[in-house]
């Protein structure tokens, strides 16, 4: 599953009605949406997405943030993928991302900081079988 990454729509840009902004953002920057869904995060979901942060000081915030209202999980596609959605989203803290980036310009703070960018090819593949079953990949994936 190389060239794909995961985005999510966090509950808060969400909220804050910034959905077809940061698709836009993501579109313009050369991704391909290859599957989308609005769902509202179980505490199970939640908890097993961030697992690997569970030992963190933040993880039951995080949860409880990401469980707070609707998220939207994008599947996308691009060359490069992983890295160049990185540099598109910035920084985890939008006060030390770069001017222009998604989270600059949309997050409000560390916690809540508006996207989701899976950080590896492999996590970029399990994270979006945790969102997408197999029929649906295979239904978008096909062209
Ligand atoms: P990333 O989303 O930029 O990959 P990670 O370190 O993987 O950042 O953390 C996952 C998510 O956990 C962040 O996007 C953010 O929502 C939350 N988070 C990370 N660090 C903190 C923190 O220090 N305080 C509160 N929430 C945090
Ligand atoms: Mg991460």
């Amino acid at each position: 599953m190389t060239n794909k990454t995961l985005c999510i729509i966090k509950p808060d840009a969400v909220k804050k009605n910034l959905a077809g902004q940061i698709i836009t953002k993501i579109t313009e920057a050369g991704f391909k949406i290859k599957a989308m869904k609005m769902v509202r995060l179980s505490n199970e979901s939640a908890g097993g997405f961030y697992e690997v942060h569970k030992n963190r000081p933040f993880y039951e915030e995080l949860v409880k943030f990401m469980t707070s209202g609707p998220c939207i999980p994008i599947a996308l596609e691009k060359e490069n993928a992983v890295a160049d959605y990185r540099a598109l989203i910035g920084a985890t803290d939008p006060a030390e991302a770069a001017e222009g980036t998604v989270r600059k310009l949309f997050a409000e703070n560390k916690s809540e900081n508006a996207v989701h960018g899976s950080d590896s090819d492999e996590n970029a593949a399990i994270e979006i079988a945790h969102f997408f079953s197999r029929k649906e990949l295979l239904e978008n994936y096909a062209d």
